[in-house]
C-alpha cells in the first residue's frame, strides 16, 4: 500500500521569528517506522512546504497516487488539516483518511459529531505506532477494524470509538523515519542542520495548562540507552548532524537516568554534538552533578518552563513554588555552559500590568539567555480551561486556530483580551528591547552573535526604530499583530483548483 503521513505547515515565530526553528515531526517518523514491511510509506513535514502549498501538494499526490494519507495536527492546526484534506479528497478521491496527533486525540467526539465528520475515514487517539501498524494491515484485510485499540473507523456512516489501547512498550519501537523515504528536508535551529528525537515519553508533573495528560496520562517510560544511542548514530553519522533536538517533555525527571545516558554519551566521543533539551527547574536546582554531566555529553541549551513568578498565579498552574529554584537552575546552567530558554506565561486570571512588568524584570534579573513568552491558552481538555471558563475567562472558546500560545484568547480581571495582548507585547519590546545576547550566548553563539550584534539588530534598529519614532508603539504592535494574524492564512488548496 501507498501511504503519505504529513505534518502541517502552521508554524509561530519561536525566539524570534517564523523561520528560526523547522523540526521534522518525531510522530508521523516514529509512525511510519513501525509498520509492518511491504508497504511504500512517505514522509512529509508541511512546514518546508510553506511557501508553495498548495503546488507541492499537487505534485506530490498525483505523483504518488497513495491509498492512505495521515495527517497529524495539534489543535491550533486543525483548520488548516481540514483544508488539506479536503484538497486530497479532491485530487484522490478513492484516497483514506485518517488523523492522529493532539487535536484528534482531545477531540475525537467532537470531530465525530461535526460537518467534517465525512471527511474523515479513521481516527488514532493517543500514542499511534501499534493502531496504524494494525489500522494498514486492516486495510489489507489482514486485521479487523473493530480489534485495533485507540482507533476511531465508521459503521455505518458513524464513528465508532474503540476503547484505548495500552501505553506501549517502547523497548519494541525502531527508530524514526529519516532516510530517503522522508521528502521534505532543510530542518535547522537558527543556522545549524538540525534532527528531533525522543529519549522518553511523558511527564508526572500536573501541569494545569498541558495537554499531555490526555496522550499519556500522568506516566513516564523511556525508551533503552541503546535505542537512544541508535538514534543519535542515525542523526550524527548518517545524516552528518550535528544539532539535535529531544522532544522529550521534561528529560530530567529521573536524573540517574539522564546521567547514565550523559556518560553513555560521553563515552561515544561525538565530536561537536549540540544537544537541545527540556526540563524543568526543580530537578535542575536540586541535581548539579546532572547538569555538569549534560554539559559534557553535548548539552547546549535548555528550555526551563518558568511560567510565572506570582505566588498567586503558581497556585493555578500547579507548579509549586520555582521562584528560587528557577533562579539556582540558571546559575547552575551557566556555570557549565549551558544556555537557557526561560518559559513564562502571562493572562493568569489575576495578572495586571504590573504583573507583567514584575515578570518580565524577574526574567531580566534571571539573566536566561533567551525569554519565551506565551499567553496563557485554554487548549481543550485541559484543568485550566475549566477553570477559565467557570470563572468567564475564556473570550475566545471556540475558535482554535488562535491557540497557538502566543494569540490571547482569555482576560483577566483586570486586563480586556486586547489589552493583555498589547501590553505582554509592549512591556517586551520596553524591558527586552532589541534582544541582548548574554555573555554565554556571546561566548558560545558562533557567527551568528556578531551578525545579529553588528549587522541585523542595527539594521532593524535604524528601520523599525525609525518608523516607530515616527507611529509610536501602538502602530508598531498593530504592524506585528497584522503579520501574526496573515502568518499560517495559508491560501484553501481545495478552492479554485
Ligand atoms: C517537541 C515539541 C515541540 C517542538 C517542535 C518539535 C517539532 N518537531 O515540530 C517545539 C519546541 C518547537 C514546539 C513548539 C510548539 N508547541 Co509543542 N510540543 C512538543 C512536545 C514536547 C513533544 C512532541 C513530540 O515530538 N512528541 C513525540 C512524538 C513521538 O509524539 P506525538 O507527536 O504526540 O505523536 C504521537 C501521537 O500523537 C500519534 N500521532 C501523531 N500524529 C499522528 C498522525 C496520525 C495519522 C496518527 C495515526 C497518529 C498520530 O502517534 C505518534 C506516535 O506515538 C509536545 C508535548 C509532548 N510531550 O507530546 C508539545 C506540544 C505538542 N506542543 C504544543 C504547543 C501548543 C506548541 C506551540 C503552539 C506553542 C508552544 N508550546 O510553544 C509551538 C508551535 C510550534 C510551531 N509549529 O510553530 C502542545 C499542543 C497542545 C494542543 N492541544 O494542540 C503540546 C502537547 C505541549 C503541551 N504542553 O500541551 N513543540
Amino acid at each position: 500500500m501507498k501511504i503519505i503521513l504529513m505534518s502541517m505547515p502552521d508554524v509561530i515565530p519561536m525566539i524570534m521569528h517564523a523561520s528560526a526553528f523547522h523540526l521534522s515531526n518525531c510522530g508521523i517518523a516514529s509512525l511510519g517506522a513501525n509498520i509492518d514491511a511491504g508497504h511504500d510509506i512517505f514522509i512529509v513535514d508541511l512546514i518546508r512546504k510553506r511557501r508553495h502549498l498548495t503546488g507541492y501538494l499537487r505534485r506530490l499526490l498525483l505523483k504518488i497516487r497513495p491509498q492512505l494519507v495521515g495527517l497529524s495536527a495539534m489543535t491550533w492546526q486543525y483548520e488548516t488539516c481540514i483544508k488539506i484534506i479536503r484538497f486530497i479528497r479532491r485530487l484522490v478521491p478513492e484516497v483514506k483518511i485518517v488523523i492522529g496527533g493532539y487535536h484528534a486525540t482531545l477531540m475525537y467526539e467532537q470531530i465525530a459529531s461535526s460537518s467534517e465528520a465525512g471527511l474523515i475515514d479513521f481516527m488514532v487517539r493517543g500514542e499511534g505506532e501499534e493502531s496504524f501498524r494494525r489500522l494498514v494491515n486492516a486495510l489489507e484485510d489482514k486485521d479487523r477494524l473493530e480489534d485495533i485499540p485507540s482507533l476511531s473507523y465508521k459503521d455505518g456512516g458513524q464513528f465508532v470509538h474503540n476503547p484505548r489501547g495500552e501505553l506501549l512498550d517502547l523497548s519494541r519501537l525502531k527508530i524514526p523515519i529519516r532516510d530517503k523515504r522522508r521528502l521534505t528536508s532543510g530542518y535547522h535551529i537558527v543556522t545549524s542542520k538540525a534532527e528531533v528525537m525522543e529519549t522518553s515519553r511523558g511527564c508526572t508533573r500536573t501541569c494545569s495548562f498541558c495537554s499531555m495528560n490526555h496522550m499519556y496520562g500522568p506516566t513516564f517510560r523511556t525508551f533503552p540507552i541503546e535505542r537512544v544511542l541508535a538514534d543519535i548514530d542515525d542523526i550524527y553519522y548518517n545524516l552528518k548532524t550535528r544539532m539535535i533536538f529531544i522532544v522529550d517533555d521534561n528529560l530530567v525527571l529521573d536524573p540517574q537516568r539522564v546521567i547514565h545516558i550523559c556518560d553513555a554519551i560521553i563515552a561515544r566521543n561525538y565530536k561537536g554534538l549540540k544537544l537541545n533539551v527540556q526540563a524543568d527547574c526543580v530537578s535542575i536546582s536540586r541535581n548539579e552533578e546532572m547538569v555538569r554531566k549534560m554539559s559534557l555529553a553535548g548539552m547546549k541549551t535548555i528550555f526551563l518552563g518558568i511560567e510565572s513568578v506570582s505566588r498567586k498565579n503558581l497556585v493555578v498552574s500547579h507548579k509549586g513554588d520555582i521562584v528560587e529554584a528557577s533562579r539556582k537552575a540558571v546559575q547552575i546552567c551557566h556555570k557549565y555552559g549551558i544556555m537557557v530558554i526561560a518559559g513564562l506565561i502571562f493572562g493568569f486570571p489575576d495578572d495586571d500590568e504590573a504583573d507583567i512588568i514584575e515578570n518580565y524584570k524577574f526574567m531580566k534579573a534571571l539573566d536566561a539567555d533567551i525569554p519565551y513568552c506565551q499567553i496563557l491558552t485554554p487548549y481543550p481538555k485541559t484543568e485550566v480551561r475549566q477553570q477559565l471558563l467557570d470563572q468567564g475567562m475564556v473570550t475566545n472558546p471556540y475558535d482554535y486556530k488562535r491557540y497557538n500560545g502566543i494569540s490571547a484568547n482569555v482576560k483577566t480581571r483586570h486586563l480586556e483580551t486586547e489589552q493583555l495582548q498589547y501590553l505582554v507585547w509592549l512591556h517586551r519590546q520596553k524591558i527586552f528591547g532589541w534582544w541582548e545576547p548574554s555573555k554565554l550566548f556571546r561566548s558560545k553563539g558562533g557567527l551568528w552573535v556578531p551578525f545579529w550584534t553588528y549587522v541585523l539588530r542595527p539594521l532593524l534598529k535604524l528601520t523599525v526604530g525609525r518608523r516607530q519614532a515616527k507611529q509610536g508603539w501602538e502602530e508598531r504592535y498593530r504592524t506585528d499583530m497584522k503579520y501574526l494574524a496573515g502568518l499560517n492564512e495559508f491560501h484553501d488548496p481545495a478552492k479554485n483548483n
